[in-house]
């Protein structure tokens, strides 16, 4: 054996004994041939994203069920996909090619639109950056009619999906004083959350300066409260490779012989009976052209869509389940009115504040881009131990701020203003008296958490880096998804609607100036923060307003809410049960039933939801003597 040769074993081995976590390494491919179809089910599952692969886990436990589970995409294969690099590089072909119509409020500017296609979903392509919401993201969920959908009902559900592991280098935890309270996570979850072995130094500085401005550092978010400054896990396992739908839960389950997973099929229709009972679905190989053969198959208990925020609520409208209008300007018959289908589209519009500092502490991000030592010291610290910076993913540090923080002096008028509008002003055209009615809910709801200092409205990620993606986590404009009349296969117009309520671009324009407060807090001066972008002459509303919309994006990949969880009469989608209002036998698990979208990254809460939604389906299968 060569001295190299010896040194790789050396290493291979080195790496077991570090990874105690075994078992994970060989990403298992197993899918059924579209010839061994069945005729019927138990369980459908359109979808085999993330939510879909929970739940298909969890419904396929009992051996007496059977369960299909349809998706449109097929396994991402590629090695580099569990590593920490692919956080921040999703592959094309994962992805669904659409973007947004063009955004009025954004200067007629076409917005990037995440939704994955590929089996795991969000969950294969995400930043891997591992929050929960504050408790008051989700007793809003429960405040608009949904019992056992606010943080309490849901912590048992964060618990059973995820395990916290001991970081495996407790000098850094120490040094940077990182918490980690794992008794708000599971023991025996599934989803794999940890804290990569590194910190960039100049984070330490920038928590510190974040409480000299008011932003005190919060010890214990996820326990419902992340508000203020923290630190956020990775969902890595401790050998640091993603942790996701696909190898935590459809690995493990994927021998059972009564769960099948049909991959490159696309679930064109739910089939209803006289009595709107859905019963089967229409599914049609990928690629292949409108009118193609397709092939029909039974639920014996329930279908559970999963196609995620863009395409649940296009397979509801395709299936006569969305806005009447719509749905007969298309030539499709109506089996449940349902204006609520494929509106109070949101997620959290980012934009770019660009500062530098002019006196950087060594090392901080740019220098594996400008120190070539560094940059290769960094390369041989993964490569030999999986340690040091490029075992990070997308950081693990955030602020969300509260707007009493941000802007003490003006919130109070903001919450005025938005309490003031006349609501249809600002929404789309197509609002019924009911979608109004369930806005002017909402509206209440977060005009309160524009009060409340136990609320984030604007989230920034720091990692050591001079600049940051200030997100705005709590928008009044509603955005929209809408089937093509002409061809209902197409993908839909999204048209996100950012900032088209003026009260949206009031908090952005807040978070600016606070950014700009945050870099002239005392401790930031050894950084010597120097701003470029807007730029220290852009400073009134009217100017700050214009950066706002000539900069501003529509989405960071946590689109949602477009199959609501509210009641009918507000405009809602799914009861608290998560079964479509107006049909039988049909329920949705994924990111459309949030009601309004929290303040945080959105995976481990869709986690969450999947969890709670197969413990639904189990029991009203149970009770009704399935
Ligand atoms: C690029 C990116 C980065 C992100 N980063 C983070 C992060 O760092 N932290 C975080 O917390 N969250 C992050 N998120 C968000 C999070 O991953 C998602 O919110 C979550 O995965 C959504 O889960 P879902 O089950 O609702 O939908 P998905 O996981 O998207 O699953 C939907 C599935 O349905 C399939 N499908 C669609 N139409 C059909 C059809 N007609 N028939 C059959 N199958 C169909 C799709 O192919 C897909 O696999 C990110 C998301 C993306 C896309
Ligand atoms: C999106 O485009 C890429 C090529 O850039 C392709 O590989 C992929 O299949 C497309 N995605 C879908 C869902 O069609
Ligand atoms: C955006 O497009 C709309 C409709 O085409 C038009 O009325 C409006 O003037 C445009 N706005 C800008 C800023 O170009
Ligand atoms: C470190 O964290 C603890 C909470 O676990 C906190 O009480 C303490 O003040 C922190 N120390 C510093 C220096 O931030
Ligand atoms: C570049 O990196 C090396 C190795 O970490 C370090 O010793 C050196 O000081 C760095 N150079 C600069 C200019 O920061
Ligand atoms: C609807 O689909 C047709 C055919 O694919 C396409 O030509 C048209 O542009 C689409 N319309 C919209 C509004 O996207
Ligand atoms: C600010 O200064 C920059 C560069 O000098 C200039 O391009 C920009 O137009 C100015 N902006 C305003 C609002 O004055
Ligand atoms: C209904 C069905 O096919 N059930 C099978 C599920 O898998 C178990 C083994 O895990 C079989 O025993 C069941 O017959």
């Amino acid at each position: 054996m060569s001295r190299i040769n010896l040194l790789l074993v050396l290493l291979a081995l080195s790496y077991a004994s570090y990874g105690t976590y075994l078992g994970r390494d060989e990403l298992v491919q197993r899918q059924i041939d579209p010839g061994a179809l069945k005729s019927a089910y138990d369980y459908i599952v359109v979808g085999g994203g993330q939510s879909g692969l929970v739940i298909a886990n969890r419904l396929s436990e009992d051996p007496t069920k059977t369960v299909l589970v349809v998706e449109y995409g097929t396994f991402d294969n590629n090695p580099g996909q569990v590593e920490p690099s692919s956080a921040k590089n999703y592959p094309p072909m994962d992805l669904f090619n659409v973007t947004s119509v063009p955004q009025r409020a954004l200067g007629n500017r076409t917005t990037t639109v995440y939704a994955a296609a590929v089996i795991g979903g969000g969950s294969t392509i995400n930043g891997m950056f591992f929050e929960r919401g504050s408790a008051e993201d989700y007793d809003n969920w429960e405040k608009l009619g949904n019992a056992g959908w606010g943080f309490s009902g849901l912590l048992p559900y964060f618990k059973k999906s995820t395990t916290f592991n001991t970081p495996i280098d407790p000098a850094v935890v120490a040094d940077a004083n990182i918490t980690c309270d794992a008794s708000v996570y599971g023991t025996d979850g599934p989803i794999q959350a940890t804290y990569p072995p590194w910190v960039w130094p100049g984070t330490k500085i920038q928590f510190k300066a974040f409480n000299e401005v008011g932003v005190l550092t919060q010890f214990e978010a996820a326990g419902g409260k992340s508000y203020n400054a923290y630190w956020v896990p990775s969902n890595v396992d401790p050998s640091g490779r993603r942790s996701y739908a696909r190898n935590e839960y459809f690995d493990p389950a994927q021998s059972r012989p009564n769960l099948s997973l049909l991959v490159n099929y696309r679930v064109n229709e739910v089939l209803f009976s006289s009595t709107k009972h859905a019963h089967s679905v229409r599914i049609q190989a990928r690629g292949t052209a409108n009118g193609a053969p397709t092939i029909t198959v039974s639920a014996n208990t329930e279908i559970v869509l999963c196609a995620g925020w863009l395409h649940t609520p296009h397979i509801l409208q395709r299936s006569g389940v969305g806005p009447k209008a719509l749905l007969t300007a298309a030539g499709i018959p109506v089996i449940s009115d349902l204006p609520g289908v494929g509106s109070n589209l949101q997620d959290h519009a980012p934009i770019f504040i660009q500062f530098a500092y002019t006196t950087d502490v060594f090392p901080n991000p740019s220098s594996l881009q400008t120190n070539a030592t560094f940059a290769a010291w960094a390369e041989q610290q993964w490569t030999q131990l999986r340690e040091g910076p490029l075992s990070l993913t997308t950081g693990n540090s955030v602020g969300a701020i509260p707007l009493t923080t941000m802007n003490p002096t003006g919130y109070q008028a903001i919450i005025s203003k938005a309490l003031a509008q006349t609501p249809a002003t600002y929404l789309p055209k197509a609002y019924t008296a009911e979608q109004l009615a369930g806005f002017i809910e909402q509206r209440k709801l977060l005009t309160a958490s524009y009060g409340s200092s136990t609320n984030g409205i604007f989230e920034v990620p720091f990692e050591g880096s001079a600049s940051a993606a200030l997100c705005l986590e709590k928008p009044m404009s509603r955005g929209t998804v809408t089937l093509n009349t002409t061809d209902r296969y197409a993908e839909p117009s999204i048209d996100f609607n950012t900032n088209i309520n003026p009260v949206d671009v009031d908090l952005t324009i807040s978070a600016a100036r606070f950014y700009r407060t945050w870099m002239a807090a005392p401790s930031m001066q050894q950084l010597g923060p120097t701003e470029l972008s807007p730029g220290t002459n852009v400073t009134t509303d009217a100017q700050l307003s214009t950066w706002v919309s000539s900069g501003m994006g529509s989405s960071t990949a946590h689109s949602c809410c477009t199959a609501a969880m509210m009641p009918q009469n507000l405009g809602g989608v799914v009861s608290p049960d998560l079964l479509v209002h107006g049909v039988t036998g049909l329920s949705v698990g994924d990111i459309s039933v949030i009601p309004l979208i929290p303040a945080t990254h959105t995976c481990a809460t869709v986690y969450a939801i999947a969890e709670k939604a197969a413990d639904l389906i189990k029991a009203r299968a149970a009770h009704a003597g399935f």
